[in-house]
């Protein structure tokens, strides 16, 4: 075998996931069925299990500390009981929010108190009213958490690859909101993991369809977790209000951020270009794990989707990351077209297995 080639890569798994089940979301005025569903998971472990050289092991529980590095306590402890006071406020369907603190609710005026009723709660803690909480909600997310800190340590203990299929995403998942389908940032938690377990800079590559609000903002300030970020340009695609390029990081962070929008339309070779323009930049700047936030949403028949990606597309993309010589964590994202993203995602994970082995 070439040297750093990843024979049996590991691949993470928690079947809990399931229980992350909402059924429905609120996308521009209308409600639709949830995208973000547990036919997503299955799909990706079908195909992921089809590959006998994935060896698929159950997370190992990591408890509170790693969630709280990175987290509000207050929106952790909110997570915890949010669907508990939702039923007791007498709400029949899922948690989801309707009425948002903007920053400009306050301006000029102290901060009101913090609300307590369900719904004023939900609003202050979630973004938006696509990222629905029920019953299973916050057992599948710490459970994704888990899967994504078990795929790290893999590759603290020398893999020079591992796989989280972490569902629900993580992203959008900022220090004190949730929203965007996510509850908890795996990358940021994984990230600061990383950073506390001695393993120096921690490079973030997020490849995700939507900018990964979450992650930049936790790590605004950090230049010991750098993050690069290729997506659809927010001018027309969600999260809107952030991923644009003069977002470059702050404070000690200065210059540790770094976005590259792209077009609508953007093919293998052009996103190829893209990646090799953010790959430059992201070299040097950790030493030796990057954390892979992997959306299939770039796929080009994606549905909320409107990038240009082919299977083949994904087997070039993630040998050209691995070719970069980092040993990788990559977590799951995105993804929306249910009956491709198996082989897709198994397809981005065989060409890490090409490109590692050079
Ligand atoms: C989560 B992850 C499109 C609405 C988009 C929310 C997308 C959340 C994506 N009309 N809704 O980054 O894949
Ligand atoms: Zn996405």
């Amino acid at each position: 075998m070439a040297p750093g080639t990843i024979d049996a890569m590991q691949v993470v798994h928690a079947p809990i996931h399931a229980d992350h089940d909402p059924g429905h979301e609120v996308q521009a005025g209308r409600i639709v069925p949830a995208l973000e569903i547990p036919a997503r998971a299955d799909a990706i472990l079908a195909a992921l299990r089809a590959e006998p050289r994935h060896r698929i092991v159950p997370p190992t529980p990591f408890g509170d500390a790693p969630l709280a590095a990175v987290h509000d306590p207050g929106l952790l402890a909110w997570l915890a009981r949010a669907w508990e006071g939702w039923v007791a406020a007498g709400h029949p369907g899922p948690l989801i929010p309707d009425t948002f603190p903007l920053t400009r609710y306050h301006a000029r005026m102290p901060e009101a108190e913090r609300p307590d009723g369900a719904i004023g709660a939900a609003g202050y803690w979630v973004f938006d009213t696509m990222s629905a909480i029920g019953a299973g909600t916050w057992p599948a997310a710490r459970a994704a958490a888990d899967v994504a800190l078990t795929a790290a340590e893999a590759v603290l203990a020398g893999a020079p690859a591992a796989y989280g299929l972490c569902r629900p995403p993580g992203h959008h998942a900022a220090r004190a909101m949730a929203g965007g389908y996510c509850y908890l940032n795996n990358a940021a938690i994984v990230a600061e993991h990383l950073v506390a377990r001695g393993a120096g800079r921690v490079g973030i590559l997020d490849v995700d369809y939507h900018h990964g609000n979450g992650t930049q903002q936790i790590f605004w300030e950090r230049a010991d977790v750098p993050y690069l970020s290729l997506h659809a340009d927010p001018h027309r695609a969600y999260p809107y209000f952030s991923g644009f390029p003069g977002e470059t990081g702050g404070g000690t962070g200065a210059g540790a951020t770094r976005n590259i929008p792209l077009p609508a339309g953007t093919d293998d070779d052009a996103y190829l270009d893209a990646l090799d323009t953010g790959l430059d930049w992201l070299a040097g700047r950790h030493d030796g794990i990057v954390v892979v936030s992997l959306g299939i949403d770039t796929y080009r028949a994606d549905p909320i989707g409107d990038l240009g990606l082919t299977t083949d597309g994904y087997r070039r993309i993630g040998a050209r990351v691995a070719a970069t010589g980092a040993r990788l964590v990559i977590l799951q994202e995105g993804g929306y077209h249910v009956g491709d993203l198996g082989r897709n995602v198994a397809a981005w994970l065989d060409g890490a297995e090409l490109g590692a082995a050079g």
